[in-house]
């Protein structure tokens, strides 16, 4: 072993990953005991031991994006010997029916989170759980309403509904270039991640921003309306204009990982305002009278689509809680 220094995870390749450092790229395997660090050895009672080691089992300790530590070999490869403390993360409740963390990935300074206006068709209530994702681990969200060239009339009130969060909103085609350049704008210089359903058009917004990447996309399947899952591992890109972009494989399931309900309204932004004046301290924002966040819906301050998803979350959390005990 020479030397040692710092890196950025930049994609992974069947448990080894390519780390990116000011010499070059690397690939480096994990070093074995950093597959200890998620077990919480504080936990006594033997229920959470035998929890913490579930976790461990599913919960991958480095990701995309992830700063960590390499250990450099004379062959040129190297070990990833430590993993920094992660400054934003994406992350979920693990697919499957254990109960595990997932983070997809870390250190982005910003997501865009992409719908497509048809093809497939928007799911606002997913985008809405991305969105609250995205605030919960510090990244800062951007939508991204892209196919505008497959809509004959007027937009939907997609772009009326979400410019009330106060979320940048940005129209894109990347068939016709619409928003192309903004897009990139929004790129320069930062460590972002794109993100949403399968066949928006993520992988071909990237390759729009950028001449020359050509990463690989394929058209949406006539059958089901849905994306082909194309992308299917996360990879980070460097912009020549600066920056970098972590494209994502299309999402299908966006559980909540341990958000109390009573978390829920600080994560709207646009119901913040409001919610410290309702009647009741301890208003719920569902259906109390004298609710501030209530009357801003009917104001037309809040879109009436986002406090439906409100509520429905916040039901859905209340369910599982009360269901947890
Ligand atoms: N009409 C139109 N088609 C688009 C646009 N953007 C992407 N597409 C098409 O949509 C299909 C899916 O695009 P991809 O870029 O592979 O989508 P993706 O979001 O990366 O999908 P996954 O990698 O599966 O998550 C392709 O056939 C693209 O050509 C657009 O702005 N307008
Ligand atoms: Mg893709
Ligand atoms: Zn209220």
């Amino acid at each position: 072993m020479n030397t040692t220094d710092q890196g950025i995870v930049i994609r992974e390749y069947r448990g080894a990953f390519e780390v990116e450092t000011p010499d070059g790229a690397l690939l480096c395997t994990l070093r074995s005991k950093l597959h200890k660090v998620f077990v919480y050895p504080e936990s006594e009672n033997r229920r959470q031991v035998v929890e913490s080691v579930r976790r461990l089992t599913a919960a991958a300790p480095v990701v995309i994006g992830d700063h960590v530590r390499i250990a450099r070999f004379p062959d040129g490869t190297g070990t990833i010997e430590e993993v920094m403390p992660r400054l934003s993360k994406l992350s979920r409740f693990a697919p499957g029916d254990r109960p595990v963390e997932q983070v997809i990935l870390a250190n982005a300074d910003q997501i865009v989170l992409v719908v497509a206006v048809r093809n497939p068709d928007p799911h606002l209530r997913f985008l809405d759980r991305l969105l609250i994702a995205a605030e919960r681990g510090g990244l800062i969200p951007v939508i991204c309403v892209n196919k505008t060239d497959l809509l004959k009339s007027a937009l939907p009130d997609i772009t009326a509904i979400y410019e009330r969060t106060g979320y940048r909103v940005l129209r894109t085609s990347a068939h016709t270039g619409e928003g192309v350049e903004t897009l990139k704008e929004i790129l320069k210089d930062r460590i972002s991640a794109i993100a949403g359903a399968s066949g928006v058009g993520k992988t071909s917004l990237l390759n729009a921003v950028q001449e020359g990447l050509g990463l690989r996309v394929r058209e949406v399947s006539h059958a089901t309306g849905r994306g082909r899952h194309t992308t299917t591992y996360l990879a980070a890109h460097r912009l020549d204009q600066g920056g970098m972009v972590i494209d994502t494989p299309g999402l299908r399931e966006f559980g909540l990982w341990e958000l109390p309900a009573e978390e829920l309204p600080a994560l709207f932004p646009e119901m913040r305002p409001y919610l410290d004046g309702c009647r009741f301290h301890n208003c719920t924002h569902a259906h109390e009278p004298g609710c501030l966040v209530r009357q801003a819906v009917s104001d037309g301050l809040m879109a009436q689509d986002r406090y439906d998803s409100f509520v429905a979350l916040w039901k859905e959390l209340k369910v599982k809680q009360k269901f947890e005990g």
